[in-house]
């Protein structure tokens, strides 16, 4: 008889400045590999991930979005309204280029101010491969992540894979802990051999 787990589904929103790797890390976590031929994001491009947490099997619709640029009224219509219907949202900084860092404050407030629900807001710090002691630092990002009233905050490199992984159980982990109650259903689903166990 085929092995039937219980299979829960969450939209998960990534935002942040472009050029912070916000393409790169989906298409990582997807293809466990590097790619440097990924091209600009003009618009939401959903992608779905799975991943197993502790024997639950989470699908993830993944919605990757542009960079703001300069031009941050357009950008508000065009990404905004995706804050109304996810249950986690990654906020991608690059730590070689602090203007990035300084955008994940007003990226939250405005969520804060848009969205009236609970939701996970994690902070995500990208290309610590290449970073130095002159760039946005480990305790830079974890006291934006108290001051802001975010859920979690992890460094990653996109490139090399580092904590890639981690991020998204860490999300699935926190999603199944709050039981899904918002932005995702539920529904009974077959497991699959190619959906990714980790160790959380
Ligand atoms: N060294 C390094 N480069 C990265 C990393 N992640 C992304 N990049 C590079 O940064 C550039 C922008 O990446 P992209 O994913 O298109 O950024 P997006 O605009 O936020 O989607 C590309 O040249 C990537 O190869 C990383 O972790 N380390
Ligand atoms: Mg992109």
């Amino acid at each position: 008889m085929a092995d039937v787990t219980f299979s829960q589904r969450a939209n998960v929103l990534i935002i942040g400045d472009f050029n912070v790797g916000k393409s790169t890390l989906i298409n990582y976590q997807r293809t466990k590999q590097f790619d440097n031929t990924i091209v600009p994001t003009i618009e939401i491009e959903p992608s779905t991930i799975n991943v197993t947490v502790n024997g639950t099997n989470m699908i993830f619709t993944v919605k990757d979005s542009p960079g703001m640029k300069e031009d941050s009224i357009k950008y508000g219509r065009f990404v905004f309204p995706e804050f109304q219907n996810c249950a986690v949202i990654m906020f991608v900084y690059d730590k070689t280029h602090r203007p990035s860092f300084d955008q994940i404050t007003y990226l939250k407030q405005m969520v804060d101010e848009l969205v009236n629900r609970r939701m996970e807001c994690i902070l995500v710090g990208n290309k610590c491969d290449i970073a130095t002691d002159n760039d946005v630092t480990f305790n830079d990002g974890h006291e934006r992540c108290a001051e802001l009233n975010m859920d979690l905050f992890i460094e990653i490199s996109a490139k090399k894979g580092t904590n890639v992984e981690e991020l998204f159980c860490e999300a699935a982990l926190r999603l199944k802990n709050m039981g899904l109650e918002f932005g995702s259903t539920k529904e009974l689903h077959k497991s699959e051999n190619n959906h990714k166990s980790c160790q959380c």
